[in-house]
């Protein structure tokens, strides 16, 4: 087996953690090789896409896009479809994971005051709700019963679901309700279901 290597950042969430989750579940070990920011900015300049994770595979090089590093993993290990049409509904909604990140972060740099307050607003009151109901098509559209994208096998979809609705759901993000989430059964269904699922238990008891 080759030695695996994941680089990320000192905490236990966002891009990093999906991956560390992906080689949790394939039973895959890891170095799990955590920067402080100092580390990072030193690395950050010849990194694959200037930006974390990476995954480093002994023998193949340095990989970087969580979602492209979590096709891989899932790809070689059973937590991808081999369906091509299947594989597209898996995709977007890793990309529609993705999209929330990217609505949300930029606000995570405003600095406090009223255009923040009105930002993430509109993310309650309008971005994340039209998100919840997307996904939760999506996901009736790819399997009607569920938990997880696929139907009753877990897939690198549903870690990045799991990961943006935990994030979301903590209630973490000023004048965002971690309700805002709430209404959304199929996703609640998936994410709990994910959170239960023994390697994901194991791994996040160990992380804790
Ligand atoms: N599209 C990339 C985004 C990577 C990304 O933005 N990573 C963040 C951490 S989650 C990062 O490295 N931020 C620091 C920086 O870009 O300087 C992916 O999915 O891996």
């Amino acid at each position: 087996m080759p030695g695996y290597k994941v680089t990320y950042f000192d905490f236990s969430g966002s891009r990093g953690e999906e991956v560390r989750l992906a080689l949790s579940i394939a039973g895959l070990p890891f170095e799990d090789n955590r920067l402080e920011r100092a580390a990072f900015a030193a690395m950050k300049p010849g990194l694959p896409f200037g930006s974390l994770p990476t995954l480093e595979i002994e023998g193949h090089g340095t990989f970087a896009q969580s979602n492209a590093i979590l096709r891989l993993i899932g790809r070689q290990n059973g937590l991808y479809p081999e369906d091509l049409y299947e594989a597209a509904r898996h995709d977007a909604l890793m990309d529609a994971a993705e999209d929330l990140r990217h609505r949300i972060s930029p606000t995570m740099r405003m600095p406090d005051g009223p255009d923040k307050v009105a930002a993430r607003q509109q993310l309650a009151g309008e971005y994340l709700p039209l998100w919840g109901t997307c996904v939760e098509r999506a996901l009736t559209a790819a399997s009607p019963v569920g938990p997880f994208v696929m139907g009753t096998k877990i897939g690198v979809a549903d870690l990045k679901l799991y990961m943006v609705h935990r994030w979301i759901a903590s209630g973490s993000v000023d004048h965002i309700p971690g309700s805002v989430l709430a209404p959304y059964a199929r996703l609640n269904r998936l994410a709990e279901t994910v959170r239960a699922h023994p390697a994901v238990a194991a791994w996040s008891a160990r992380a804790a």
